[in-house]
């Protein structure tokens, strides 16, 4: 966790830049071991042994790296573990309708909890590059959607609790539609 930039950290404020495709061996191996971090935070034993807090997703400004690139490593619909890595990300269209995580969100680079809801979009069609350089397009609803843009928000210097109402942590915005994750199933 050493590796992690914590909030304070000015890299966490600042707008990546993007990286060059094809990636250089160099950014092909940063982004190989964000995706290691990951999944050791996600193993009991090494992130027992190492102290690590489990992340399902990290960004580059997170290890210092201000660079438009971040990896997700988690369930997907179909409850398969999943491993994206998003080069020069960014949301083509987004539903008009949002989404929040009623347990607020979690950030590696916050060592705090932090209360209230963080408006996000239900469902967003997103285009990026993999670490081949090839073009991804992808559409992404729920939870995937939500770790996707807590994840891009890193890039543009945004932490999750911005997106908090500050008088009203638990005050929804008002005229658009917006409902808890877990009502989506119902
Ligand atoms: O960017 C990060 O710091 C990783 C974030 C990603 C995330 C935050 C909020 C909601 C979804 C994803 C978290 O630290 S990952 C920690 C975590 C692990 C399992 C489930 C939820 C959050
Ligand atoms: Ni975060």
């Amino acid at each position: 966790m050493d590796d992690i930039v914590r909030e304070g950290g000015p890299v966490l404020r600042q707008v990546a830049e993007p990286v060059p495709v094809p990636l250089k061996q160099e950014d092909r191996e940063t982004l190989l071991a964000m995706m290691q971090f990951l999944k050791n935070s996600q193993d009991p034993e090494l992130s027992a042994k190492y102290k690590l807090r489990s992340g399902i997703g990290l960004s580059a400004n997170q290890i210092g790296v201000a660079k438009r690139m971040f990896v997700t490593y988690l369930n997907n619909e179909k409850g398969d573990i999943v491993e994206h890595y998003w080069v020069n990300p960014k949301i083509v269209s987004h539903s008009v309708s949002m989404i929040y995580l009623p347990e607020s969100e979690g950030c590696l680079s916050v060592d705090r909890p932090v209360e209230g809801f963080v408006p996000r979009y239900e469902s967003v069609k997103v285009k990026g590059y993999d670490l081949n350089g090839k073009e991804v397009v992808k559409r992404f609803k729920g939870y995937q959607a939500i770790v996707f843009q807590h994840e891009l928000d890193h890039l543009d210097g945004v932490m999750f609790y911005d997106r908090i109402n500050a008088e009203h942590p638990f005050k929804l915005p008002q005229g658009v539609e917006i409902r808890s994750l877990y009502d989506l199933r119902k």
